[in-house]
């Protein structure tokens, strides 16, 4: 076996900084393919349709899918370069060891395995069953995703199972299920196009989901007044009709005062309370102080702006709200969901044609990802680990009793603190890079480095896999074939294009593998994912996220199923609630009182600026994908501070002037970018970059009481020039420090 010539320090040298890859000119899409593949972007929730060119077992290149009826042919810079990937330099091809003082060899994949069960067992053995956790994400398809959640439970025999999604959908998911029972955007994006008004709270969309603005553009060509709530004039409330610039983590003062107006002016849809919903009473009894004076003050916009745009929602006859993570992001994450969802409720326009609701998901199966028992609290079809009738039901699925199944384990932040306390000591991440997406991650350090084994399974070696004991190979998005679910809640087909490269292998090969050695193989006798999304179909059905209906093949047919989907001659459910059967117990859309409350951290006169932290257009998540693809690079090539002239002014700095940005967490350098496009009171650091450039050095590790999510939208920084200009400086520290 061949033995990687490198040291530990040599680490960095052999396998990054990372290779910034363009490819010579030639390779686009210039050569004749051997095939065409159709399927979808590897990135967002949006999972535009494309068609792969595949020549030589390479992807070369891509040609627009026209006839995908989201997308029609349209992608976004991240979708036109993710082919990049497959033939990147830095792919991973052998299982890698860390060898003291050495740094990784390749040990190959029995030996890997044989380590890896050893430590499983090792520790499971001395410390309990649940010291061994995993945490794993949601770029993996419905397969993989479903498969993850059996294998911790049935395999690995623990509670501790948790998700990237716990950093991205989990507050809305909490909330629409409070509200709901069910947690999906209430109708399909051609409903957007058709809205009357529209609210876009906290998703700076044109960078976000590019291909969606389609849709709100179509809205506007007809008419639509369009409302934008975000601390920053992205590229979207430039069009907007009325920006409403809110101060980081004061939401939901500003929609507990819209419903008052509402309530003031009793436009209301009376029959759809009376007949459809529940909590209204005690709702607008929490809001009862909330008068515009008090909202002005509390969230920073202007009274008429508010006034403005709860007279337009108040009167419209057709409308959609919807949000993302500027308002999820919160340690009051679900209180201001509830605060949106009680607009469209007051207003009954939800379950109709142009009426809807939603969070818009953010990775790319988030939607089908969160549904199959990734969570830690979870099992598939979206049901509860602690409701006897739920486990019982998935148990008998899984072939195994009741009483083995694990309980409700800990979520992904409240994970990471149980290894920094030694509770947990062995970890396996899969598509997670948690170093660099987790906040404080001087913390998440520290936690890392006391695991007593650690295996990464990725593609790159990303920040939080360099401090793995060991790294398995595993598969890109082209590499095997499964299904994903779009963030309007259609379920599509991935096609495989290729097989992995060298000895990477599908993730699925490695974890059937892993089950086998774990002694749970009988559990785990698939031959290919068509096999795991048909026990996937029975351990969804009766679940409020029914897939039983769906198949491949008729996925195929109709180029994509709309679930739920409860049975085989069902064709999909693109809106919902038009039956008005809510899935809460009592049958009824809930209203929920939100009282105004604080952020956790508020600015004082030591650190006397806000500090938000979010994405731009050419970069993806933590990057180690997009930091990768040379032209994205170009695009961005690093995280710069956002300030605007006047807060410039204030502190002395000047444009890409390097600023020390300190935080009670930590303290790092970011070059400024004088904008005039962000509150006076607010600065904005993208997340995308590791190490020294990492904006999660500075965030608070503060959680949602329910749905765990971290508050990354909002703490307090100080600023202080430094004199230097920012890229040089940057150049230096850029990799140090993983
Ligand atoms: N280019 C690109 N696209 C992506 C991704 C990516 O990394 N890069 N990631 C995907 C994923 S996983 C996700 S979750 C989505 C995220 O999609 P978005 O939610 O659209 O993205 P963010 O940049 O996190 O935050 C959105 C906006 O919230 C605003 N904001 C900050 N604080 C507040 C607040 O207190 N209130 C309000 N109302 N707004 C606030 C910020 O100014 C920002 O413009 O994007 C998906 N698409
Ligand atoms: N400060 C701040 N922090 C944030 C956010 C923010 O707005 N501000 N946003 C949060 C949000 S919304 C999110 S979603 C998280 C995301 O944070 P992460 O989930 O940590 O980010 P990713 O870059 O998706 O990391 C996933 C890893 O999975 C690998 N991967 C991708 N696809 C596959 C696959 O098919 N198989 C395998 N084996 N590996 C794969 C990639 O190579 C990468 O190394 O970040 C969160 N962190
Ligand atoms: S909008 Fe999202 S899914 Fe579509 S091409 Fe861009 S990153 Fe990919
Ligand atoms: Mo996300």
């Amino acid at each position: 076996m061949a033995t990687l010539p490198i040291s530990t320090d040599k680490i960095i040298e052999k396998y990054g900084p990372h290779k910034a890859y363009t490819p010579a000119s030639g390779f686009h899409g210039s050569h004749e393919p051997d095939r065409l593949v159709k399927t979808h972007c590897c990135f967002c929730g949006m999972q535009c349709g494309i068609q792969l060119k595949v020549k030589d077992n390479t992807i070369a290149g891509f040609e627009p899918w026209m006839e995908f009826p989201f997308n029609e042919g349209r992608l976004c810079p991240k979708g036109v370069q993710r082919y990049l990937q497959n033939n990147h330099p830095d792919r991973l091809l052998h299982p890698l060891q860390r060898v003291e003082g050495k740094g990784f060899e390749n040990i190959g994949w029995d030996k890997a395995m044989d380590r890896t069960i050893s430590e499983i067992r090792r520790i499971q053995e001395q410390y309990g069953q649940d010291a061994f956790g995993m945490l794993s994400g949601v770029s993996l398809t419905n397969e993989k995703s479903y498969m993850i959640g059996k294998f911790a439970r049935v395999a690995l025999k623990t509670a501790n199972l948790d998700y990237n999604g716990r950093l991205c959908m989990v507050s809305a998911g909490a909330g629409n299920k409070k509200a709901f029972g069910l947690d999906r955007i209430s109708n399909s994006w051609s409903d957007l196009a058709g809205a009357e008004v529209i609210i876009i709270a906290g998703t700076n969309v044109s960078e976000t989901f590019p291909t969606l603005t389609h849709y709100i553009w179509q809205a506007r060509d007809r008419g639509a007044k369009l409302v934008v709530i975000d601390p920053r004039v992205t590229p979207i409330a430039r069009t907007a009709d009325l920006h409403l610039p809110v101060k980081p983590g004061t939401d939901s003062a500003l929609y507990g005062a819209m419903l008052k107006i509402l309530v003031d002016n009793d436009w209301l849809d009376h029959d759809f309370i009376q007949h459809h919903t529940s909590g209204f009473d005690k709702t607008i009894e929490a809001v009862k102080d909330y008068d515009l004076a008090w909202a002005e003050k509390t969230t920073g916009i202007p009274a008429d702006k508010i006034l403005q745009a709860a007279t337009w929602w108040g009167k419209a006859s057709t409308s959609f709200l919807l949000h993302a993570r500027g308002i999820e992001h919160h340690t009051k994450g679900v209180d201001n969901v509830l605060g949106c969802i009680n607009l469209v409720l007051a207003t009954g326009r939800i379950g109709k044609p142009y009426c809807g609701y939603g969070t818009i998901t953010g990775q790319g199966n988030g939607q089908g990802g969160r549904e199959h028992g990734h969570k830690c609290d979870q099992l598939p079809g979206n049901r509860d680990i602690t409701n006897p009738e739920h486990r019982k039901y998935i148990a008998g699925v899984w072939g195994i009793e009741e009483s083995e199944m694990p309980g409700k384990g800990l979520s992904a932040y409240e994970m990471i603190e149980a290894i920094h306390r030694g509770e947990v000591k062995g970890l396996i991440t899969i598509c997670f890079n948690p170093l660099v997406s987790l906040p404080n991650n001087n913390f998440v350090r520290e936690a890392f480095e006391k695991l007593e084994y650690y295996v990464a399974i990725d593609f790159f070696l990303n920040e939080t896999a360099r401090h793995a004991d060991l790294i398995l190979p595993g598969s890109l998005h082209e590499e095997e074939e499964g299904t994903v679910t779009t963030a309007e809640g259609r379920v599509v087909k991935i096609n495989q294009a290729i097989t992995p490269p060298g000895e990477a292998r599908k993730d699925s090969d490695i974890l059937i593998e892993l089950a086998q050695r774990l002694g749970a193989g009988d559990k785990f006798n698939y031959s290919c994912s068509e096999d795991i999304f048909n026990e996937l179909r029975v351990a969804s059905k009766g679940g409020t996220a029914d897939y039983y209906g769906i198949t491949y093949e008729k996925i195929e047919k109709n180029m994509g199923v709309f679930w739920p989907c409860p049975d085989l001659d069902h064709p999909g459910t693109p809106r919902l609630w038009e039956d008005r059967k809510f899935k809460t117990p009592d049958g009824k859309a809930h209203f929920n009182p939100v009282p105004y409350r604080d952020p956790s951290e508020v600015v004082d006169t030591e650190f006397p600026v806000v500090l938000t932290t979010g994405r731009v257009v050419s970069q993806y998540l933590s990057g180690s994908q997009t930091r990768r693809i040379g032209k994205l690079v170009d695009q961005y090539p690093e995280p710069l501070l956002e300030i605007h002239p006047k807060l410039a002014a204030k502190y002395n700095i000047k444009n890409r002037e390097l600023v020390k940005v300190s935080t009670r967490r930590g303290e790092a350098f970011f070059p400024a970018q004088l904008v005039e496009t962000i509150r006076e009171d607010t600065v904005f650091i993208p997340y995308h970059w590791g190490g020294k450039q990492s904006a999660n050095q500075l965030t608070i590790g503060t959680l949602d009481p329910v749905s765990k999510i971290p508050e990354f939208k909002v703490c307090a920084c100080r600023l202080e020039p430094t004199g230097q200009q920012g890229t040089e400086k940057m150049k230096e520290t850029a990799y140090q420090s993983y």
